[in-house]
């Protein structure tokens, strides 16, 4: 060990003096591992190490992954040398959409080893176990080449991580001060600076859940999404109607009697036996006065030419009257370029599905990724998400889920039910769609009021406040 430590400080991995971090903090080391990869002897002896350090804690793994990027080369020296497979995780953001996240062979079920130069938070292990998690890989020891001591040891063991380090900075301190490399003010400023510097748990303080209105005014947020935060925070509803009936006074009476408890109506225009262009205009006429948005359930998944025309024309010239659309990701981008060509002047705006309620649905997995960049590449005309669970982590972005009634189940042709506390206050989503669920019932206002109760209930314990202070 104090060989290694000597050969770190030698080639200058590990420096001392006074070094400002990413964050500002003024720091007395500054641990650079890359340049190890310059030092084929060190690379060599340090993947050994690693190595060994597996064997003597007894993990058992059937491959290796190195976080990326310095433990890339670690790992590959390990898995040539002694024969276990590797897998490399890719690390560009940009392609997770379309591409694989892992690299090489996986067999879920079986467990990886975590090779890492550095680890001071564990957030980077973290990530990387998450994502092989995520294939069906177990993951429960990474081997560390240094640890800071900064509670990267103490998260990872709450997410079910051993770190087993070659070394500890502490230890590096104390091998070399006897040799006179560091001098003895130099390991008490890097004492205090551990102490001092302990990274707090993420899992433990969660960043607080963003108010609707706070989210409104974020510079991101696409106007008619703020329009909609705001009538969300001022009717203190999140609650859309899927006002799914077939007769046009029908539809009419419904928007005005629930008008004032909803932040948002969603129309299937094509099942009405009896539209014409004045039940649009006096739906938008009730919109107005209720102040509620219109939300034309047309899913358009068709090539950008055609949705232009189903958008605009047709019977129905859905762009002249609803608020918001929505489009299946399905054919990819030019859906919605064809919708914004004729929307987006209109100050109208899309939502993707990026889920779908029904049992058995494809829009799973990678396709939701897929859907999710799609949105986030045209956030200047998609606002939001078609969703079961929140799908983003961009507050500018809306989710609002259907399939929701206060009662969990079904219907017998695949619709499956969640309450809405699980949506809003669980799974992270922002508005929920009623259709059935307020439509079967005696009084519908009654229940709608229930429904935007339950939903406004779950929003306040999600942004952990209470009624009134919600702002
Ligand atoms: O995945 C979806 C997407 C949508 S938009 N699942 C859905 O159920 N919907 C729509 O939400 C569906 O077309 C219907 O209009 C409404 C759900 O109606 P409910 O009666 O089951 O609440």
């Amino acid at each position: 060990m104090e060989e290694l430590a000597v050969e770190l400080h030698r080639v200058a991995a590990l420096k001392f003096g006074c070094f400002q971090l990413k964050s500002g903090v003024i720091s007395p080391v500054y641990c650079d591992l890359r340049v190890i990869v310059s030092h084929p002897e060190l690379l060599t002896r340090v993947a050994d190490l690693l190595h060994q350090t597996s064997q003597n804690v007894g993990a058992q793994f059937s491959s290796v992954c190195g976080v990326p990027y310095t433990a890339l080369p670690l790992a590959t020296i390990i898995c040539s040398k002694y024969q276990v497979p590797m897998l490399i995780r890719r690390k560009e953001a940009k392609d997770y959409g379309t591409k694989k996240l892992i690299e090489g062979t996986i067999v879920p079920g079986e467990t990886c080893l975590i090779i890492e130069d550095v680890v001071t938070s564990g957030a980077s292990i973290l990530e990387t176990a998450e994502v092989l998690r995520r294939e069906g890989l177990k993951v429960s020891d990474a081997i560390v080449l240094v640890d800071r001591e900064q509670g990267g040891r103490e998260w990872l063991a709450q997410n079910g991580i051993k770190l087993h380090p070659l070394v500890t900075l502490t230890q590096i301190l104390e091998l070399l001060q006897p040799l006179g490399k560091v001098d003895a003010e130099t390991v008490e400023n890097v004492r205090r600076f551990i102490l001092e510097n302990q990274v707090s748990c993420p899992l433990e303080k969660p960043a607080p859940a963003l108010s609707y209105s706070s989210r409104a005014s974020l510079p991101g947020t696409h106007p008619l999404a703020g329009r909609l935060l705001r009538i969300m925070e001022k009717k203190r509803s999140n609650l859309c109607v899927s006002a799914d009936v077939t007769d046009s006074a029908e539809l009419l009476q419904l928007a005005a009697e629930l008008g004032p408890s909803i932040c948002m109506l969603k129309t299937h225009v094509d099942i009405l036996a009896d539209f014409t262009p004045n039940v649009a205009s006096q739906l938008r006429t009730l919109a107005n006065q209720h102040d509620f948005l219109i939300f034309e359930d047309r899913k358009f998944a068709d090539i950008g030419h055609t949705v232009k025309h189903q958008y605009e024309g047709g019977l129905y010239k859905i762009s002249s009257w609803a608020d918001v659309v929505n489009a299946h990701a399905v054919p990819g981008p030019g859906v919605v370029q064809g919708l914004q060509a004729v929307g987006g002047a209109l100050g109208r705006g899309c939502l993707v599905i990026a889920e779908m309620s029904s049992q058995g649905s494809l829009a799973t997995g990678d396709y939701t990724k897929a859907a999710v960049k799609l949105a986030e590449d045209h956030a200047d005309f998609v606002f939001g998400f078609i969703c079961g669970h929140k799908v983003s982590d961009k507050p500018e972005f809306l989710h609002l889920t259907p399939g929701v009634q206060t009662q969990p189940g079904g219907d017998n042709l695949g619709q499956q039910y969640q309450t809405p506390n699980d949506v809003i206050a669980n799974k992270g989503c922002d508005i929920i769609i009623v259709g059935r669920g307020i439509l079967s019932a005696s009084s519908r206002l009654e229940e709608a009021e229930t429904y935007r109760r339950a939903g406004w209930e779950a929003y306040l314990s999600r942004i952990g406040g209470e009624e009134g202070v919600a702002t």
